[in-house]
């Protein structure tokens, strides 16, 4: 099953901001997806690195975790690697953003059954960091139908033509990573229901939303973002709301990392003792 979109859905996706498409991988994909994304989340895969945390909460010892989220599953699943998700992905962010897109950054995302976190309006570029090179296009998929009572995405059409909104990290607690846009005039938002194995596309401008899990079964979506790094665009500083960032995903971050640098200068100590 090879995906292309057609002249009207990328007219749309230009025009708009997002589109959605009913189908992007199989039936059969979407239910080994679900197996090794389940298995990723029960091992926690990638919480001492900071790559599993808490999106809406604090992350604090003990409390319970209102949306999780795994950047970059395929480090911890390589076989994720080799999807036809990945493939018909590709294909479409080459459609929409020519030959020399790549793949930056995929995660996955889970609203816990009944007690799942909105996901605030925001932009993905509210995100980027300082040194950032490129505009990526989302690629949303759920591993089971979505709507407006399990946590569908919601765009607000046109607004990637308009101007980056200030954020500010969810309820101004700096300890959150999830950020919310303000002033979001929502009146003439969109809600993209889908079948599992469907998926909805958006531009790193464009302003979207997910509500609360209300229903009995967890809500899982894993998406990737495919950009074009481009000489024109650069994040010259850190976003306001990025500076002074204080959660318990980067103190882990940055605790592992220096374990892996304290290991390797060990082993270099080592070697050279070896070599002397
Ligand atoms: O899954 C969600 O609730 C939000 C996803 C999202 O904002 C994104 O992938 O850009």
């Amino acid at each position: 099953m090879n995906k292309e979109l057609t002249s009207k859905e990328v007219a749309q996706f230009h025009e708009q901001g997002f589109v959605s498409i009913p189908q992007i991988t199989t039936a059969l994909e979407v239910a080994w997806i679900r197996e090794s994304y389940d298995r990723l989340f029960e091992q926690c895969a990638g919480w001492e690195k900071g790559d599993l945390f808490d999106f809406a909460g604090t992350d604090e010892p003990g409390a319970a975790l209102k949306a999780p989220q795994l950047s970059d599953p395929s480090k911890y699943e390589p076989a994720l690697k080799n999807t036809l998700f990945r493939a018909n992905a590709f294909a479409i962010a080459k459609q929409l953003l020519g030959p020399a897109a790549e793949l930056v950054f995929e995660h996955a995302m889970l609203k816990p059954a009944k007690s799942g976190a909105p996901t605030p309006w925001h932009q993905d570029e509210a995100f980027y960091a300082k040194g950032v090179d490129n505009q990526a296009i989302t690629f949303w998929m759920p591993l089971q139908p979505v709507d407006t009572t399990n946590g569908c995405l919601d765009f607000i059409p046109g607004s990637n033509k308009k101007p980056l909104l200030p954020h500010r990290r969810i309820n101004g607690d700096p300890r959150i990573h999830g950020l919310e846009a303000l002033g979001v005039d929502d009146s003439l938002s969109i809600s993209c229901p889908l079948q599992a194995g469907g998926a909805t596309i958006h531009g790193y401008h464009t302003l979207h939303h997910a509500g609360p899990n209300l229903s009995d079964e967890p809500r899982r979506a894993y998406a990737l973002l495919f950009g074009l790094r481009s000489p024109y665009y650069r994040v010259k500083e850190d976003f306001p709301w990025n500076r002074g960032m204080a959660t318990a995903r980067h103190k882990r971050a940055v605790k592992a990392d220096g374990l892996v640098r304290r290991y390797t200068n060990n082993l270099r100590s080592a070697a050279k003792a070896i070599l002397r």
